[in-house]
């Protein structure tokens, strides 16, 4: 069943918003990891989705927030896990990425690190909203009667991410999440992990995911779709398209976002829906919620 006209509306405005802040970037001639550094701090601070502001809570109805970004031209990239504290967790990866050593920092060290390189941090309330305490509530209720598990993954996901080609020729992908509602604590999903959620390579493709990370992370979500295309001959359209299918058929639901040296989008799901913007290569966007085509 599809959501009220009105909050369907709210989507497909964020959505063009978000877009429209990384669009910018490129038009003015900036890089494709400004690009996805400015659309998902976008989508961090608007509360309709799972990433930054409107993060979605453990079990112990707390938050713990997952990050990722990765430069194609270079391989550099950045990750943080497990964190509540930086009110753009996206900008705690790409610190990550520019001044350290590492790839991935967790919980206390990665909030350490977060205070110490200077970036705004929140107190935890700010990130909870009523509708993700209300699914909390929800999906705790449902565990405790054993009901089944029905419930529409679009509406329970919702963690955000972006790709970009730039003028250069250089492709970049950015991942943000508060994972899955009622996760266990210390649980970290796809979107942190190089290679499963998040992943960027200037001869293949720039590629984040959504959906049941656990799938994402065994199948290696982001770098199968790579071998697929440098080794397999693919097209990205026919690599992305494939795995985000047979994830579907056996219990992976989600989807993705990706785009390939050329420019080709591709924004395969195997979900009813997925909130979803794009922009054709003479600027004009689009926005979807649900499987329409
Ligand atoms: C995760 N892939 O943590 C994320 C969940 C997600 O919208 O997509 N939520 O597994």
């Amino acid at each position: 069943s599809r959501m009220k006209p009105e909050r369907e509306a709210a989507y497909h405005h964020g959505l063009r918003a978000c877009l429209a802040a990384g669009l910018e970037v490129l038009q003015r001639g900036g890089t494709a990891l400004d690009a996805v550094t400015a659309s998902v701090m976008a989508l961090e601070e608007d509360p309709l989705f799972n990433a930054g502001r409107g993060a979605v809570f453990t079990s112990d109805a707390t938050h713990e927030m997952d990050a990722a970004i990765m430069d194609g031209a270079t391989r550099e990239c950045g990750a943080i896990s497990g964190i509540c504290g930086p009110r753009h967790p996206v900008l705690a990866a790409r610190a990550v990425m520019e001044q350290t050593d590492h790839v991935l920092l967790s919980g206390d060290g990665a909030r350490r690190f977060c205070e110490a390189s200077g970036l705004e941090m929140m107190e935890p309330d700010w990130f909870g909203t009523e509708p993700r305490r209300a699914a909390l509530q929800a999906e705790l209720e449902r565990r405790r009667l054993g009901q089944p598990d029905d419930c529409d993954p679009a509406r329970r996901h919702g963690t955000v991410g972006a790709v970009a080609l730039d003028c250069s020729g250089h492709l970049a992908a950015a991942t943000s999440t508060g994972g899955m509602t009622a996760k266990m604590p210390g649980r970290v999903g796809d979107s942190p992990v190089i290679g499963a959620g998040t992943w960027a390579d200037d001869e293949t493709a720039a590629i984040s995911a959504t959906g049941h990370g656990e799938y994402f992370i065994r199948w290696a979500v982001g770098h199968e779709i790579d071998a697929r295309m440098r080794w397999g001959g693919q097209a990205l359209a026919r690599a992305a398209g494939d795995l985000v299918a047979e994830l579907g058929r056996i219990g992976g639901s989600g989807g993705l976002i990706a785009v390939d040296r050329k420019g080709n989008v591709c924004l395969p799901f195997n979900s009813p829906g997925m909130y979803r913007a794009w922009s054709d290569p003479d600027g004009r966007i689009h926005t979807g919620i649900y499987d329409d085509r």
